[in-house]
């Protein structure tokens, strides 16, 4: 699944993932008008984003079937990633990513620190869902990540993964990580803009991707801040 990623991110030369939580009419607006922000935005950003990465604060939003409808309208245009933080027992975790599928996402984050995902993961890659692990998350003061980060690493290694997450503000870690995996496990990066890591400066640790979220959808111009991005990535990955 993730050769999806990547063949959209060659053809639209950005390694671009929007996070769409937050629009600027959150908590304010009906559900019908932020679904049709989200719209608007996926709309503005199809030659920029290659993904999309969607949890909580959409699903609060727009419900289920609002996110079923933009899945189905926008396929063609974005790699869907589901960020429900999972991190129950195998059982669960097995039921909610069928549904993630069903739902239409191409991929989903799960949490690697319960461990114990071994068959689930390989089953769901088997039916061609992309599994991406959190292995040190962007915030400040995530220090239990930051003690196990290589034994993380190595279970998201020996799990086969399609991608980790590793917090674009975290660069040392990001350049670690790429050592120790080499190049066929991808490094998905958060924290870029509000959080304070700089457009492209993850990319340039060793990530293959930059997941932004509010420094895009809650400005009042989206395309020209997600342009300024991707025109930075441009110049670092020679796209
Ligand atoms: O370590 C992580 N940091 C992080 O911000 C793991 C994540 N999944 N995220 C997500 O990335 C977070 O849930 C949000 O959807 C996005 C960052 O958004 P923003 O800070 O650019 O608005």
């Amino acid at each position: 699944m993730k050769n999806y990623l990547r063949k959209i991110a060659d053809e639209k030369r950005s390694r671009l993932i929007l996070a769409l939580d937050f629009l600027r009419e959150t908590g304010k607006a009906a559900p019908f008008l932020i679904y049709s922000r989200c719209r608007h935005l996926l709309d503005d950003l199809s030659d920029l984003a290659v993904g999309v990465k969607i949890g909580f604060p959409l699903l609060f939003s727009i419900g289920l079937e609002g996110l079923r409808n933009i899945i189905e309208e926008y396929r063609r245009d974005f790699y869907f990633i589901a960020d429900f933080k999972l991190s129950d027992i195998p059982y669960v975790v097995d039921h909610t990513l069928g549904e993630i599928r069903n739902l239409g996402f191409n991929g989903a984050i799960i949490q690697l620190f319960p461990t114990g995902y071994g068959g689930v993961v390989e089953k769901h890659r088997n039916e061609g869902l992309g599994v991406y692990g959190v292995v040190l998350m962007s915030h400040k003061g995530g220090r239990l990540f930051e003690n196990n980060f290589l034994v993380l690493l190595e279970y998201a290694r020996g799990l086969k993964l399609d991608g980790v997450i590793i917090g674009a503000t975290r660069g040392e870690y990001i350049s670690k990580a790429r050592r120790i995996l080499g190049e066929d496990i991808l490094i998905i990066s958060p924290g870029v803009g509000v959080q304070g890591a700089r457009e492209s400066s993850a990319l340039a640790s060793g990530a293959d991707f930059e997941i932004v979220g509010r420094s895009i959808t809650l400005s009042v111009k989206p395309k020209e801040q997600a342009k300024k991005i991707v025109e930075a990535q441009r110049k670092v990955m020679e796209l």
